[in-house]
Parts: structure tokens; C-alpha cells; sequence
């Protein structure tokens, strides 16, 4: 039980190395809230739910430099604040394990002037128990196990072990049922009833880019915009978890998120269609994407340059339908093309991939043992 008005704020997806909305942008909306002390100091854990990184990044590309300097801005005003932060992993192909950065940021500011901020980087399947709280926290990384089922049996395996009936809140980096339409096959989808028999209080999870709230679950979507089709509101979360067992969680929406706008050509004549766009975008700020949509034949779509000259600081891209295509911009995050996405497997994670399927494989305890020894000396590696 919690000892006290626990104050969180959870921020997830961020995708800092876009291709698109470039780091500098997401960085500046970033420090209006965690490099601040006006936020910072009302907050008492700070959980990064996964997807930090959009992508693996190289120093020469430039990024590098303004990631680690907000990570220092910000760990400088959490260690002010006496702010705890939490940092969980990812999806593999995103993160790649370069949230690590916090914690070599943590250790040269504590090698500089002998302050550390309470920071983990989670990248396993985990209970934590938060003594100044006394808050037990349970984090799942994404892709954790090949199926969702095999991830929930290790969450329960992992509570009986604490003996503990529930954990007072969950950071998960994944999909939950609900948040995917129903119709589409093939992506593992997280037990929403399952984990909130689980978790007492709340559920952040990270992944799925729309916000969205589903009882006790909290879904903070992405804090900036990276693509078309996510035109809704972009941003955080705040909640106040009360000993009592009552919560407040509020969305705080990042009003100076990227703007992607898609505009749809209804006529055929180019001129009047012009007209509709002038009028979409002629209060945009520099460097929105927009988008035309018009039907494949419309002369509109290979106009694309007689825009980029009108308008030369939007960045613009089209879209063709077919006639009897139905509007879909919203379900845009699951690309058709990439609905498999295998599992990453490294040295950080072989072992508890490998570990369970040999279990079930009926080989003897000391040949099993002898293998979970040559697996972790292939981790030191
Ligand atoms: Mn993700």
C-alpha cells in the first residue's frame, strides 16, 4: 500500500532520431516540460514507458549531441528535484538498448559533483518495490516473450515469487486488445482484463501513438508527431495516485507538437483544389507535412511542385485513392506492409528465450544447467 500521494508522470515514444520530425524539434518541446523545474518539481517518478529512440543513431549523424545534452538537462533538474526515473525498453528496432545514455549521463554527474538521480534503465521483466513509497511497480519490455500469453505466465510466476497478489502499478511497452481494431491478425496483443486483476492502481503503456484510456489502463500515445494519420493530440501524462486507492491522471497535450495535416482534393479541376489547400494550410507553421489526398487520377496529385513552390517551407507528400477505397488515415500505424515484425533476439535476451523452450524439451536438470551456464557466458561476450 502506498505510503503517501504518489505524483507520476509517464512519457513514452518519443522517437528521438526521426527521420522526419527531426530531434531538434522533439527536444525543444521536450524541455518545456522535463528539463523544467515548473514540472519537475511536482513530480516524484518520472516513467519513460519505452521508444525513446526511433532508431539506431551514430554520433556523426548529430542527433547524438542534442539527445545527451536534454538527458543532462534533464537529470540535472531531477536530481534538484529529488525526481526518481524510470526508463524502460523499448521496442527492440527502436530503442536498441541506447537508453543506456541515461545511466552514463547519471554517472558523470555524479562523478562532477557527487549528485545521482534514482535512475534504473529497465530492459527485463520486473518487480520493483519502491521503498519510499512502498509502491511495488511491475515493468514489461516489449517483445518480452514470442507470445503475450508466455509474458502474462512469467508476470504471475514473477508475483508469486515476490508473494505479492498485485502490484500497485504497471509500465508496459506494448498493445493491449483494445487498442487495435479487431479485425487485424497476427500482432500480439496484451490481456487488458488479465493485468488489471494485476495492478492496483494504473497501467502505463507505451507503443500504440493515439492516447487513449481504458479503465485503469492509460495509454499516453506519443509525446510528439512522426507521421500522417496521427492527427489527434499529442503529449504526456500526470497522475496523483492517493493512498486511499483513488488516482487523478491528467493528459497534457503538447500543443506545439509537429503538424501533419491531410487534405483532401475533391474536385477535378486543379485550380479550386488549390483554393482548398491554400485555405488548409495558409496558417500552418514552417516545416508542417501535409498531405494531399485526391483520387489516383486527379490532376491535383502531380501538382506536388506547383505546391512546393507556392508553399516552400511545408513539406509535402500525396496519397492516391481508388474510388471505393474507404478512408483509413487513422489505422496508419500499422503499416500493411509490416505487420510481421520479427522478434529481436541479442545477447541480453537470449537466454530467457531459450531457457523456457529447453524446460519444456524434457532434458535432464544438469545438461540444462550446463546450457544456462554456456548462455550466460555467451552474454559477457
Ligand atoms: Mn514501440
Amino acid at each position: 500500500m502506498l505510503s503517501r500521494t504518489l505524483r507520476v508522470s509517464c512519457i513514452s515514444d518519443i522517437h528521438l532520431g526521426n527521420r522526419n520530425n527531426k530531434t531538434r524539434y522533439i527536444i525543444a518541446n521536450l524541455d518545456k516540460y522535463f528539463s523544467n523545474d515548473e514540472h519537475l518539481s511536482k513530480v516524484d517518478l518520472i516513467l519513460l514507458a519505452g521508444d525513446v529512440f526511433d532508431d539506431l543513431l551514430s554520433l556523426s549523424g548529430g542527433d547524438v549531441q542534442y539527445i545527451y545534452a536534454w538527458v543532462a538537462r534533464l537529470l540535472r533538474i531531477c536530481a534538484r528535484h529529488n525526481v526518481m526515473v524510470r526508463v524502460l525498453e523499448g521496442t527492440p528496432s527502436h530503442d536498441r538498448g541506447q537508453s543506456e545514455c541515461f545511466t552514463v549521463v547519471n554517472d558523470i554527474h555524479e562523478k562532477n559533483n557527487g549528485k545521482r538521480v534514482n535512475l534504473k534503465h529497465v530492459k527485463e521483466l520486473s518487480i520493483e518495490h519502491i521503498e519510499e513509497f512502498d509502491l511495488d511497480v511491475l515493468y514489461v519490455p516489449d517483445e518480452w516473450c514470442h507470445t503475450t500469453e508466455a509474458t502474462l505466465e512469467q508476470v504471475r510466476d514473477l508475483l508469486a515469487e515476490k508473494n505479492l497478489d498485485k502490484v500497485d502499478i504497471a509500465c508496459m511497452h506494448g498493445q493491449f486488445s483494445y487498442q487495435l481494431p479487431a479485425h487485424i491478425p497476427g500482432i500480439p496483443r496484451h490481456d487488458e482484463n488479465a493485468y488489471m486483476d494485476l495492478v492496483r492502481h494504473l497501467i502505463y503503456i507505451g507503443h500504440i501513438h493515439v492516447h487513449s484510456r481504458n479503465d485503469k489502463i492509460i495509454a499516453q500515445g506519443s509525446f510528439d508527431r512522426i507521421s500522417h494519420g496521427e492527427e489527434g493530440p499529442k503529449g504526456f501524462v500526470t497522475s496523483l495516485i492517493h493512498p486511499d486507492g483513488s488516482n487523478e491522471t491528467t493528459f497534457v497535450v503538447n500543443e506545439t507538437a509537429r503538424k501533419y495535416i491531410t487534405v483532401t482534393c475533391p474536385y477535378e479541376d486543379v485550380e479550386e483544389n488549390l483554393k482548398v489547400i491554400d485555405r488548409a494550410v495558409e496558417d500552418l507553421p514552417e516545416e508542417s507535412f501535409v498531405r494531399i489526398e485526391a483520387h489516383y487520377a486527379n490532376a491535383i496529385l502531380t501538382n506536388l511542385n506547383t505546391l512546393r513552390s507556392r508553399w516552400p517551407l511545408l513539406i509535402w507528400s500525396s496519397i492516391a485513392r481508388d474510388k471505393d477505397e474507404k478512408k483509413n488515415s487513422q489505422i496508419t500505424l500499422i503499416q500493411e506492409e509490416s505487420l510481421y515484425v520479427p522478434i529481436h533476439i541479442d545477447r541480453h535476451n537470449l537466454s530467457q528465450l531459450v531457457m523456457p523452450r529447453l524446460k519444456t524439451a524434457g532434458i535432464a536438470d544438469d545438461i540444462l544447467q550446463r546450457c544456462a551456464a554456456n548462455l550466460l557466458e555467451m552474454q559477457k561476450v
